[in-house]
């Protein structure tokens, strides 16, 4: 009888999706096997809910569980992003269990092999207690990844919380981060409140990663040769399989807006993308001051911006802009920057919007929020040199109009393109036939088919 592998996906932001397609690469590559993934029930209908519009036929050995949202009856909200997710991962443990239980008297097959967000560190108990492996997937990139395994070092060598001593001091101590200064850490590693729910959570995961099977990661080894062979020391095997963008092209989508009929018109390499992803949105002042850096510049736009953010633009922006850019509620971002008309990318740094970058090999301006972001910007800006930060973390008129013309019209620009194309060829590399993120899939997928039954 073959494997039952079960999936733990984590709910909120873009972290279920990722996984789901590589269970879906999985399931393919073992016919054989069978695939309970466990998410809420509204993570799993948005997931999912992109098979029915596009008519894919879900796998048959792959199956999608409810678990519950943990918000007790009754109870109302306080609309603060954070509660839900403390409450989802407060029962988290105990609704997983349940679910399995459901999912092994269904199948009639015990779980041979654990699959989960490398959020619940809690799963490696589990995995160690039904006694098989323990396979975890960190969503983000290996730079913040290592900023969680090494948090203990970290706080030991600067001091923690209010004590720090060296906010400017790069992170040497860590092979790979030797151009990172400490405050570019995501916050809860050393400054900020290191005793929130979020960093708990992300420090314990950092101590229980050493003992998975396997950590696997959405991105390729080329892209940091330095902290691929830290990580690979640090874990049991460390298996980058992505980037995942480039292996599965997300099926196309309805160009709802005219954004590549627009871009079409336009001159190569010579349009700024604008979007700062599902969760974050600069303040009114800096939406402000980035509106009018782009009107004073003339540089053609697509500014993904949500309707209720349209308020905040400077007066008439709108119409004085109409035949300079488009504004779009939403917009097919990998479709747009892989469009060669793309010529820079004003981003937060996320690491899914990062990596759509290097597919379409499309330099950056960085505006970080929070978590990796800050630390994605400072690979982007020192160790690839691929893109710049917006001087101290805040959009100034001055400050975009001087980044999009270094980017778009100068020598420097010009270089930071080269660069991405050189990361657009090596992740191309990776998961060509032979490369290292096919090898290290392969790797995976024999890992989880050879687990004990
Ligand atoms: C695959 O790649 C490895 C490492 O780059 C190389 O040593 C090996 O010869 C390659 N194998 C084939 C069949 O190309
Ligand atoms: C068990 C299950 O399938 N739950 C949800 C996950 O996604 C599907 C497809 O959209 C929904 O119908 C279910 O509510």
């Amino acid at each position: 009888m073959s494997g039952h592998v079960a999936v733990f996906a984590f709910p909120f932001g873009t972290h279920a999706a990722p996984l789901l397609a590589v269970i879906r690469r999985l399931a393919t590559s073992s016919p054989s096997t069978h695939f309970s993934f466990f998410s809420t029930q509204q993570s799993n209908s948005s997931i999912f809910s992109v098979d029915k519009q596009n008519m894919n036929i879900m796998q048959p050995n792959i199956k999608a569980y409810d678990v519950s949202d943990g918000v007790p009856e009754g109870h109302v909200l306080s609309g603060n992003p954070q509660e839900r997710i403390e409450l989802f991962m407060k029962s988290a443990r105990e609704s997983l269990e349940k679910a399995m239980e459901v999912a092994v008297s269904e199948t009639g097959r015990r779980v041979s092999c654990l699959v989960s967000d490398a959020f619940f560190w809690f799963a490696c108990e589990m995995a160690e207690e039904i006694g098989v492996d323990w396979l975890p997937f960190w969503t983000a990139g290996p730079n913040s990844l290592a900023a969680h395994v090494y948090t203990d070092l970290i706080r030991e060598t600067f001091g923690v919380g209010g004590m720090v001593r060296r906010e400017d001091e790069t992170m040497s101590l860590i092979q790979g981060m030797s151009k990172i200064r400490t405050c570019d850490l995501p916050e809860g590693v050393l400054f900020g409140n290191t005793e929130s729910f979020f960093s708990i959570m992300l420090h314990k995961m950092g101590k229980a990663l050493p003992r998975a099977a396997a950590v696997f990661i959405n991105s390729f080894e080329e892209l940091d040769l330095g902290i691929t062979e830290d990580l690979k020391s640090k874990f049991r095997k460390f298996l980058n399989i992505g980037p995942f963008n480039l292996i599965s092209k997300p099926p196309p989508v309805a160009d709802t807006h005219g954004c590549i009929t627009w871009l079409d018109k336009q001159k190569l390499a010579s349009v700024a993308y604008v979007s700062f992803g599902s969760v974050a949105t600069p303040p009114p002042h800096e939406l402000v001051a980035l509106a009018e850096a782009l009107e004073t510049s003339e540089i053609p736009f697509i500014w993904s911006l949500k309707d209720n953010s349209k308020v905040q633009l400077p007066h008439g922006f709108l119409d004085r802009t109409s035949s300079q850019g488009l504004v779009v509620p939403w917009s097919p971002q990998s479709e747009v920057l892989a469009h060669g008309a793309v010529g820079v990318f004003v981003t937060h740094c996320g690491w899914n919007s990062l990596l759509e970058s290097i597919a379409g090999g499309v330099p950056m301006i960085c505006r970080p929020f929070f978590g990796d972001q800050r630390l994605n910007g400072c690979m982007i800006e020192d160790v690839w040199e691929v893109g710049l930060k917006v001087e101290d973390g805040v959009f100034t008129k001055h400050g975009v109009v001087s980044s999009l013309n270094k980017i778009l019209s100068q020598v420097e620009g010009k270089k930071m393109r080269e660069n991405i194309r050189a990361l657009e060829q090596l992740a191309k590399k990776a998961i060509g036939s032979n490369g290292s993120s096919i090898n290290n899939f392969i790797a995976l997928s024999n890992l989880m088919l050879n687990t004990k039954m």
